[in-house]
């Protein structure tokens, strides 16, 4: 009787001095921020377990010429001899290893675009490895931690080596994806070309530094003008598009078919959602699911591009054949997104205000809180917890920002609460706009955060975080 009095008074004093802790605002933050990890955890892996299987591929980075217009050869510079260059597939566990040489006149690197790569194989000149210089070889090797659609490119005057040319295709399967009848890939870029169909090799001239980056005169869809997908009646098909586009944004769209969203920038979303309304900029990619009516025998399907005034048509889907039975499963999604209802109230961590202004001696140099890279605006992630970041667009142009070796989420748009049921590498803010995301980093190291405008990057819009 006399143990139980004395529990019950130490109940009693353990209350009182939680009622006397003062209920700060930090101490309330703190708590709604372990509940955003908590609600986090399990919406991808924070470690890969590597099967063993590692997929090894020799790429030459080099000058060569492709056919883009029937009978003209176009210099380019390519991976593997092709623009596009290899698509590479791999499982979800394996280990992909890329033997590189670079045959190019410049120093060049490898950025693997939206993979959770080891900090070491990021492909960052002066952050994660030194250039590698014209005849020299270095070794890509990492187990990717998702499954999803990415892409890879040079990381060291990307301006000029994306346009010349310089992409290729990274897919890390999943089970689902083997029940396609068809998973393609639909690899958008924009080239600014001479009337003599070459890469007008002025890069980064002034007036596209003052506006929205190079916009060019030609888009192709896997280096084809012209680019048809034949399919059989009934088919469902797993369309991966790409935005290798130096500057240019588009907003795909499928007419007269019936196309989800089912991942975006290599990630499933929580919900799908229809295509037609989301922009896919430079480093942006969507899957989409779509079903090939069982009676659109002999129809052609387009797919154009909404974002400016006047429709773009970049790709066709061509029906013919015998109707093949539709296959059926549910739409793959992952459940696991985060709501992160709250997550606008947490005070934002990180701001970067994106603006321009004119360098000393002429010209224009892009922004980051007032820093032009290589100089920056350090500041440090914290592994695991909640994080969030503000990019604040201070200019009138358009800023596709793409942080490196993390996924986020927007959590808000000019203030305004906003749950996009998916996470993203890189995210468009408008002029003037800012736009919130939040992050649960799981991947240690310095990672560049950027517009992904490859001339507003190369003019200086560039930082760097640490995570840590
Ligand atoms: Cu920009």
């Amino acid at each position: 009787m006399k143990k139980n009095l004395s529990i019950v008074l130490i109940l009693v004093g353990l209350l009182g001095v939680a009622l006397l802790l003062p209920k700060t605002d930090s101490n309330i933050a703190s708590t709604t921020k372990d509940k955003l990890v908590t609600e986090f955890k399990g919406a991808y892996l924070e470690e890969i377990k590597p099967n063993g299987n590692v997929v090894e591929i020799d790429m030459v980075a080099a000058e060569s010429e492709v056919e883009i217009f029937d009978g003209v050869k176009t210099r380019v510079w390519s991976y593997n001899g092709t623009v596009p260059g290899p698509e590479l597939r791999i499982k979800l566990g394996d280990t992909l290893k890329v033997n590189f040489t670079n045959n190019l006149p410049q120093e060049t690197t490898i950025h693997f675009h939206g993979v959770r790569v080891p900090n070491a194989m990021d492909g960052v000149p002066g952050v994660t490895q030194e250039a590698i210089k014209p005849g020299e070889k270095f070794v890509y090797k990492f187990t990717p931690k998702d499954a999803g659609t990415f892409w890879f490119h040079p990381h060291v005057r990307t301006s000029e080596q994306v346009e010349r040319g310089l992409f290729g295709v990274l897919i890390v399967e999943d089970k689902v994806d083997e029940e396609y009848s068809q998973d393609v890939v639909w690899v958008i870029d924009d080239w600014r070309m001479t009337d003599d169909k070459q890469v007008y090799n002025e890069f980064n001239t002034p007036m596209d530094l003052m506006h929205d980056g190079r916009w060019g005169n030609v888009i192709t869809v896997n280096g084809k003008l012209n680019e048809t997908l034949n399919t059989r009646p009934g088919e469902r098909i797993r369309l991966r598009m790409i935005n290798t586009s130096n500057a240019r944004i588009y907003i795909p769209n499928l007419k007269n078919l019936n196309a989800k969203i089912i991942a975006v920038d290599g990630m499933y979303v929580r919900d799908v959602l229809d295509l037609g309304k989301l922009e896919l900029a430079p480093g942006n990619r969507i899957d989409v699911d779509i079903t090939i009516p069982q009676e659109a025998g002999g129809e052609l399907f387009k797919l154009v591009d909404n974002f400016g005034p006047e429709e773009i048509t970049l790709a066709k889907i061509k029906v013919a054949g015998t109707v093949v039975s539709t296959p059926e499963f549910d739409l793959p999604t992952n459940k696991r997104v985060p709501l992160w209802r709250g997550a606008e109230n947490i005070a934002i961590d990180k701001e970067y205000r994106l603006n321009a202004r004119v360098k000393d001696g002429g010209g224009i140099e892009w922004t980051m809180n007032d820093k032009a890279y290589p100089n920056f605006d350090p500041y440090t992630f914290k592994y695991g917890k909640f994080n969030t970041m503000r990019f604040t667009n201070e200019s009138a142009r358009l800023h596709p920002m793409h942080l490196h070796g993390q996924f986020f989420k927007v959590v808000a748009r000019d203030g305004k609460p906003t749950d996009e049921q998916y996470f993203r590498d890189t995210v468009l803010i408008y002029p003037n706009q800012s736009v919130d995301v939040a992050l649960v980093p799981l991947d240690k190291g310095v990672w560049v955060n950027h517009c992904h405008i490859l001339e507003h990057a190369e003019a200086g819009m560039v930082t760097a975080v640490t995570v840590e």
